[in-house]
């Protein structure tokens, strides 16, 4: 039985090494007073995570994620080697989170204190921990070459998809972590991995947030975004239109669209793009928004991008509007869509269903074959920015 608070912190690399490791967690509820709790486990005052399990109990986050990884049946060949480098992951995380510390930023998020709160050294900081980061990670596999992540690996999702503290850490400090490329890949691997991809998803922890405020709202303006030669704009040249985003909780936004002058009737594939780059029309938005490294889908299916949101269903008038819920679809925290372009297509996204046969090959997708890139949707007709309103 695990215990800990309902966000990321320090429970969650115990959390994802488990998930990674085949052992099921069972999360205790922490009782209001948690003082004989915490003495029971061998805490010091209220110090958690704390965990049980059959006669043992015991503390420190440290400690349980190397019992939890000890313990794993996906873990037991593991070398010693990878044990060790694995705690040394562990080890780093603690000391960043020091570092970290020392800057004042934990009492400006708790208690709004500015005054204490020194910017250029968090910043420097967390240069100093991804420097190292980015040098120790793999260009490809995982951290300790075997099949599936190990707590090392988890290390790297940790920092790279958990609101707490860490996407605040970045977030004060003007700091971008996807500017660490081998460390951004790895982070995505691991966390597309089999043994992550369903924690990562469903966890209410990781991406978590004691300091969002819901609603959030945005609003995307779309268009041809000039360029009328080449991009596709000029099969449906007056299409425009606004998109509106409303998240309410941690899963939950709601995509409201109108727009006009969108071409022929039916159903025309709907996006969100990677990038809200139109230097050369909409054609240089990028591929969907992809932070999960999945093929195309549907917007209900388990393998599909986060930008995958299907069809929208243009009327004889050229004219469409409607909504849609999405829970993968966020406007704030690391897979946020802010800054990011919504893009409508001249044709219908097939969802991943129709033909996939070159998409394999290299240079650009080769609209027709390959539906598990981009849902053969065609030319970009409309995009723009998504920008919190
Ligand atoms: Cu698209």
């Amino acid at each position: 039985m695990f215990y800990y608070s309902p966000y990321a912190g320090r429970g969650e690399l115990t959390k994802l090494i488990a998930s990674a490791g085949g052992v099921e967690l069972e999360f205790g509820a922490m009782p209001e007073d948690r003082k004989d709790l915490c003495a029971s486990c061998g805490a010091v005052g209220t110090g958690i995570p704390v965990l049980t399990h059959g006669d043992l109990k015991m503390c420190q986050s440290q400690a349980i994620q190397t019992y939890i990884a000890l313990i794993a049946p996906n873990f037991a060949g593991l070398p010693p080697q990878a044990r060790g480098i694995d705690a040394m992951w562990g080890a780093h995380v603690e000391d960043m989170i020091a570092d970290c510390g020392k800057t004042g930023i934990f009492g400006l998020l708790f208690g709004g204190d500015t005054a204490n709160f020194k910017q250029d050294d968090l910043k420097a900081a967390l240069e100093k921990w991804f420097g190292l980061f980015e040098r120790l990670c793999p260009a490809e596999g995982f951290v300790n070459g075997q099949g599936i992540p190990t707590a090392a690996d988890c290390c790297a999702v940790l920092l790279y998809f958990a609101a707490f503290p860490f996407w605040h850490f970045y977030a004060n400090a003007g700091f971008d972590p996807a500017q660490y490329p081998k460390f951004k890949s790895l982070a995505g691997r691991a966390a597309a991995s089999p043994v992550l991809r369903k924690y990562v998803e469903t966890s209410t922890s990781l991406m978590g947030d004691p300091f969002t405020k819901y609603p959030i709202t945005a609003v995307c303006v779309v268009g041809p975004n000039g360029k009328v030669c080449g991009d596709g704009a000029e099969q449906a040249p007056g299409c425009a239109g606004k998109v509106t985003f409303e998240q309410t909780d941690a899963n939950t936004t709601k995509i409201s669209w109108e727009i006009s002058g969108a071409g022929k009737e039916g159903l025309h594939g709907f996006h969100v793009h990677e990038k809200a780059d139109f230097s050369n029309g909409c054609a240089s938005a990028g591929p969907h928004y992809n932070p999960f490294f999945k093929t195309h889908g549907a917007p209900g299916d388990e393998e599909r991008h986060v930008g995958d949101l299907g069809n929208i269903t243009v009327g004889a008038d050229g004219k469409s509007s409607g909504s849609i819920t999405d829970k993968l679809i966020k406007l704030s925290g690391p897979t946020s869509v802010i800054g990011r372009s919504v893009m409508v297509h001249a044709d219908e996204d097939d969802l991943g269903k129709g033909d996939n046969s070159k998409a394999g090959e290299a240079g650009p997708p080769q609209n027709g074959f390959v539906s598990k890139v981009t849902g053969n949707a065609g030319a970009r007709i409309a995009c723009g920015e998504i920008k919190l309103a």
